[in-house]
C-alpha cells in the first residue's frame, strides 16, 4: 500500500475524508463545465451531443461514486447475509436520465444545462442503449437491480461484459438486416475497471485422481487453458436513498503469461494469437430469445460467469471469514436467472471440494442451501441441454462432478420410488441417446433450494407438466414470483407528464410504494381529472407519432387509436394474428365498410433472432403489408400501419406512455409472463389479451370489464390439439376466409411471388402448435370491442385511469419483496453517513 499509515488518520484524512458533492444547479453547472472544457477539451465550436452527454455522465458519477463506496462500507460493517443475482443478460438502456433520477435532481440538472444554453432532452438521446440482453429475460434483471437499490437489499448482479450487445435491427425493403452494436466504441462513463479482482478461469485438460497427505484420494483437473476473467463494476443507484448497489460485468482476456511449450517451439506467432481466442469468449451477445443453439463458445460463456462470479463471492468470504465456510450458506445466496448460470451449481462444489478442500456432503450441504433457480420458459426449445462429449472437452472436472451428482440423487430416486425404472429415466441428469446430454433445468433443481415460476399460470404449469416428477419430489421447493417492472424507469423517467399529475393527485411517494395509485380509481369519472388525463395522453401520443414520423416516414395522427405490439418477434407471440387483423381492416374498408368502429394506427416493432426464417417473414409481410395499407388514400384515412426498426428500450420509453391498446396476444400457456404488458397498463393503455402468463393477473385486478379478452385457454389449447381443423375453421369464418383470400392471391407480394407461402402454409396446417386460426374470430371480436369503446371518450378514458389504478402490483418492488420474504431472507441496510467515513 502507498500509504504509510492508516490508523494515523491526519496524513490520510485528505484523502479520504470527502465533503459531499454539490447537489444544485450551480454545482452541477460547474463541474459541467469543467469536464467539457478540461477533461474532454471541447469547446462552442462543437456541435455534437456527444460531449456534452460525457461531460454531465462525468459530473453524475463523482456523486454517484462516493456514495457507491458508503454502500460497500455498510455492507463489510454490518457483516450481513447478500444475494448474487447470475444472469448472462442484464439490458440495463440507458443511465444518463435514469442516474438523475434516483439522485433526485433531474430538475438541477435540465436547468444547469439550461443555463448553458443545452437542451436536456437532446444530450439524454445522446447516449447508447446498453443492450446487454435479448427481451424479458434480461430487461427483468436489470429491473430487479434498480428494485434491490431502492429497498436497500444487499444484492450484487454478475453478469458478462458484451463487447456487442442485442444487433441494431435496419429494415430494407421489408426484411430485417442485422448490424454488429459496438456500444463501447466511445468509450462507457459508467463502468468501473477492477483489473485487482481478476480471476483466472480454466478450460479444457484433463483430471487426474492423486492421494493427498492424509491419505484421501482427491481429483486434480490438469493442463487446463486458462483465460482471464476482468471484472467492470456498474453503479446501481436506489431511488433517493443514497443506495448504489453493484453490477458486476466480466470481460475475458488471455492469461499473460505466454504458453511456453509453443513459444519455445518456436510458434511465437501461434501462442499471442491464443490471446485473440480468449478474447472472443465475452466478445458478443447471443441473439436467440426462448430459443437455444447449442454453440460451444455459449457454454463457455456461462462457464466463465459461473467460475469468475463464485471465486470473486469465495475470495470476499475469505477475506471477512478465513476458512470457516460453516456459515457460508447462511450469508449467501445464489439466484440462477434461468439455467444459463446453472453451471454454478457443480462449479460451487467443485471450488468446495478442489480450491478449499471441504467433504462432498458439506460442500453439497452448503450448495443446496445457497442455489435458488427461477424458470422463465415452458417452450421445449428453449429448454437448455449440452452434449456430455461437450463438457467432457471443455469442462471435464465439472462432468465428473455432475456424474456424481446424478449417481447420488438417482439412489435416492430408487428408494423413494423402488423399481420405478421409467422414473429414474425420466429424471436423470444425463438424458442418454446417440449423443447423450446433460439436462441443465434438472440440474439446477437438484442443486437448489428454490424453483419458481415468472408467473402465476406460468408456475402451476410447470408444476403440472415439465416439473411433475421433480413437484412430487419435493413439493416445497416450488413457489412462484410474478414479475414485476420499475415504475422509476416506466413511469417516472419515462412519463414526466404524468408522473406530475400523479405527484398532485396522490403525492410523491407513489414512485417508492406503486400500490398508492389507487387512489386514482375514485377519480376515474371526474370530468376534470379525465381532461388532464387525456392532455397527458395526447402529448405523449404526439411525441410516439413524432417519432414514427422520422423514422418510418409515416403520419400518425394523434386523434387515431394507437394499437401497439412490441417484442421479439416469434411464432408464440402471433405478430402474426395482429397482422390478420389488419388485413381483415384493410379489406372492410376496401369494401366500402366506411366505419371500422375507430381509426387506428398500428405499430409492431422487434427483433428476430437471425436465424429464426420465419419470424424473419413475418417481418417482411407485416413491411409489405404497412406498405400497402398506407399507399392507399381511402384506407389512410381510418387505418394506418408501421413496423419501427430496433426496437429496444430507449423507444419502450416512448412508445408506452403514448399507447392505447397494448397487444398481448400469445398462444395460451406460452408466454411465461410478459413484462412489456406491465409497462404498457402502467402508463394508462388498456390491454387486449389472451389469458396467458401476467395478463390473467392484470385482468384479475383491473377488472373484466377493463381489458379486452379473447381466445382459447391453456387447457383449451391442450385439448385442441390432436382434432385441430383450421381449414375447416376458415372456410366457415368469412372474415378470415378473405383475409386468407388477399394472402393466398399474393395481393401484398405482387411483385415477390410465392414468398409468404410458408406463413399461409403454417396457418392452414393441423399442426400448427400456435392455433392461429383457432383464435382469429374471438381476436376480431375483442378488437371490435375495443374500437367501440375508443370513440366512447369518457368511457375510455375511465379505463385508462383505472389501468394506471390498478397497476400497483406489478411495480418489481413488490415483486423483490417477495423474493426476499421467500428466498433470500436479507436485511436491508443504510449506507454509512458522511461524516463517518
Ligand atoms: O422471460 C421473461 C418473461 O416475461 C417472458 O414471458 C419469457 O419469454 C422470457 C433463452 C430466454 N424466457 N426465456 C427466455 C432468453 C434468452 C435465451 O437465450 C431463453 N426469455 C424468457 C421474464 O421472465
Amino acid at each position: 500500500s502507498p500509504f504509510k499509515d492508516l490508523t494515523d488518520s491526519s496524513p490520510n484524512d485528505r484523502l479520504f475524508k470527502l465533503e459531499p458533492l454539490g447537489m444544485d444547479a450551480e454545482s452541477l453547472g460547474r463541474d459541467f463545465q469543467h469536464y467539457y472544457a478540461h477533461t474532454l477539451g471541447r469547446d462552442r465550436d462543437c456541435r455534437s451531443a456527444y460531449y456534452p452527454y460525457k461531460a454531465l455522465a462525468i459530473t453524475l458519477r463523482d456523486r454517484l461514486m462516493e456514495r457507491w463506496k458508503r454502500t460497500r462500507h455498510a455492507h463489510d460493517q454490518a457483516n450481513c447475509k447478500r444475494t448474487y443475482y447470475l444472469s448472462l443478460e442484464f439490458l440495463m438502456g440507458r443511465s444518463l436520465s435514469n442516474a438523475l433520477l434516483n439522485l433526485g435532481i433531474t430538475d438541477e440538472a435540465s436547468q444547469a444545462l439550461y443555463e448553458m444554453g443545452l437542451l436536456y432532452e437532446e444530450i439524454e438521446s445522446a447516449e447508447m442503449d446498453a443492450g446487454l440482453g435479448n427481451g424479458g429475460l434480461g430487461r427483468l434483471a436489470a429491473c430487479f437491480l434498480d428494485s434491490c437499490a431502492t429497498l436497500q437489499l444487499p444484492v450484487k448482479g454478475y453478469g458478462l461484459r458484451y463487447e456487442f450487445g442485442m444487433f441494431r435491427q435496419l429494415i430494407e425493403n421489408g426484411h430485417q438486416r442485422e448490424e454488429p452494436d459496438h456500444w463501447l466504441r466511445d468509450g462507457n462513463p459508467w463502468e468501473l475497471e477492477r483489473p485487482e479482482y481478476t480471476q483466472r478461469i480454466p478450460f479444457g485438460g484433463h483430471t487426474e485422481t492423486h492421494t493427498d497427505d492424509q491419505g484421501r484420494s482427491v481429483q486434480r483437473w490438469v493442463n487446463t487453458h486458462d483465460v482471464l476473467a476482468v471484472p467492470y463494476d456498474i453503479p446501481i443507484p436506489g431511488y433517493k436513498n443514497d443506495t448504489i448497489n453493484t453490477l458486476r460485468l466480466w470481460s475475458t482476456t488471455a492469461t499473460d503469461v505466454f504458453d511456453l511449450d509453443e513459444f519455445n517451439a518456436g510458434s511465437y506467432p501461434e501462442s499471442v494469437a491464443a490471446k485473440n481466442n480468449a478474447e472472443h469468449i465475452t466478445m458478443v451477445l447471443y441473439p436467440n430469445d426462448a430459443s437455444e443453439n447449442g454453440k460451444e463458445l455459449r457454454l463457455r460463456q456461462q462457464y466463465v460467469l459461473a467460475c469468475a462470479s463464485i471465486k470473486d463471492v469465495i475470495r470476499e468470504w475469505q477475506r471477512l471469514h478465513g476458512n470457516d465456510f460453516s456459515a457460508f450458506a447462511d450469508k449467501n445466496c445464489f439466484q440462477l436467472n434461468d439455467t444459463h448460470p446453472a453451471v454454478s451449481v457443480p462449479e460451487l462444489m467443485r471450488q468446495l471440494i478442489d480450491l478449499h478442500h471441504l467433504e462432498w456432503e458439506q460442500a453439497w450441504e452448503i450448495t443446496t442451501r445457497t442455489m435458488a433457480y427461477t424458470n422463465h420458459t415452458l417452450l421445449p426449445e428453449a429448454l437448455e441441454r449440452w452434449p456430455v462429449r461437450l463438457f467432457q472437452q471443455l469442462l471435464p472436472r465439472i462432468l465428473e462432478i455432475i456424474y456424481e451428482i446424478n449417481a447420488r440423487f438417482l439412489s435416492e430416486v430408487a428408494s423413494r420410488w423402488p423399481g420405478e425404472m421409467d422414473r429414474q429415466r425420466r429424471m436423470s441428469l444425463i438424458e442418454e441417446g446417440d449423443d447423450p446430454q446433460v439436462r441443465m433445468a434438472f440440474l439446477a433443481i437438484v442443486g437448489s433450494f428454490s424453483v419458481n415460476g415468472v408467473a402465476a399460470l406460468h408456475s402451476e404449469l410447470l408444476k403440472q407438466g415439465l416439473f411433475r416428477d421433480w413437484f412430487e419430489l419435493w413439493p416445497a421447493k416450488f413457489n412462484n414470483k410474478t414479475n414485476g417492472v420499475t415504475p422509476r424507469r416506466w413511469l417516472a423517467m419515462c412519463n414526466p407528464g404524468l408522473r406530475e399529475l400523479l405527484d398532485e393527485t396522490v403525492g410523491k411517494d407513489w414512485v417508492n410504494d406503486l400500490s398508492l395509485l389507487e387512489q386514482l380509481a375514485p377519480k376515474a369519472e371526474e370530468a376534470d381529472f379525465q381532461q388532464r388525463w387525456d392532455e397527458i395522453k395526447t402529448a405523449n401520443k404526439a411525441r410516439l407519432a413524432e417519432m414514427v414520423g422520422s423514422t418510418c416516414r409515416i403520419d400518425f395522427p394523434v386523434e387515431f387509436m394507437f394499437d401497439v405490439q412490441v417484442k421479439r418477434i416469434h411464432e408464440y407471440k402471433r405478430q402474426l394474428l395482429n397482422i390478420l387483423h389488419v388485413i381483415h381492416l384493410y379489406h372492410r374498408i376496401k369494401h366500402g365498410d366506411g366505419d371500422i368502429g375507430a381509426p387506428r394506427c398500428v405499430l409492431i416493432g422487434g427483433k428476430a433472432a437471425p436465424g429464426y426464417e420465419i419470424a424473419k417473414r413475418i417481418i417482411k409481410l407485416i413491411n409489405n403489408v404497412a406498405k400497402v395499407v398506407n399507399a392507399d388514400r381511402q384506407v389512410t384515412e381510418q387505418l394506418r400501419v408501421a413496423f419501427i426498426p430496433d426496437y429496444r428500450v430507449s423507444v419502450m420509453e416512448i412508445l408506452a406512455p403514448g399507447t392505447d391498446l397494448s397487444e398481448q396476444i400469445s398462444t395460451a400457456g406460452k408466454e411465461a409472463s410478459g413484462t412489456g404488458n406491465m409497462k404498457f397498463m402502467m402508463n394508462g393503455a388498456v390491454t387486449i389479451g389472451t389469458l396467458d402468463g401476467a395478463n390473467i393477473e392484470i385482468r384479475e385486478r383491473v377488472g373484466d370489464e377493463n381489458f379486452f379478452l379473447f381466445g382459447l385457454t391453456a387447457e383449451e389449447v391442450t385439448r385442441t390439439r390432436d382434432h385441430y381443423d383450421p381449414n375447416g375453421i376458415i372456410a366457415h369464418d368469412e372474415a378470415l376466409r378473405e383475409v386468407m383470400a388477399l394472402l393466398e392471391c399474393g395481393h401484398f407480394n405482387q411483385f415477390e411471388p410465392g414468398i409468404f407461402e410458408p406463413i399461409v402454409n403454417g396457418i392452414r396446417s393441423p399442426n400448427d402448435p400456435w392455433l392461429t386460426a383457432a383464435d382469429f374470430d374471438s381476436y376480431r371480436q375483442a378488437q371490435q370491442q375495443a374500437a367501440e369503446a375508443y370513440v366512447d371518450r369518457q368511457h375510455w378514458l375511465k379505463m385508462s385511469i383505472l389501468n394506471s389504478a390498478h397497476s400497483g402490483h406489478f411495480s418489481s418492488d413488490r415483486t423483490i419483496a417477495q423474493y426476499n420474504q421467500d428466498i433470500w431472507t436479507l436485511s436491508p441496510i443504510a449506507p454509512t453517513p458522511f461524516s463517518d467515513r
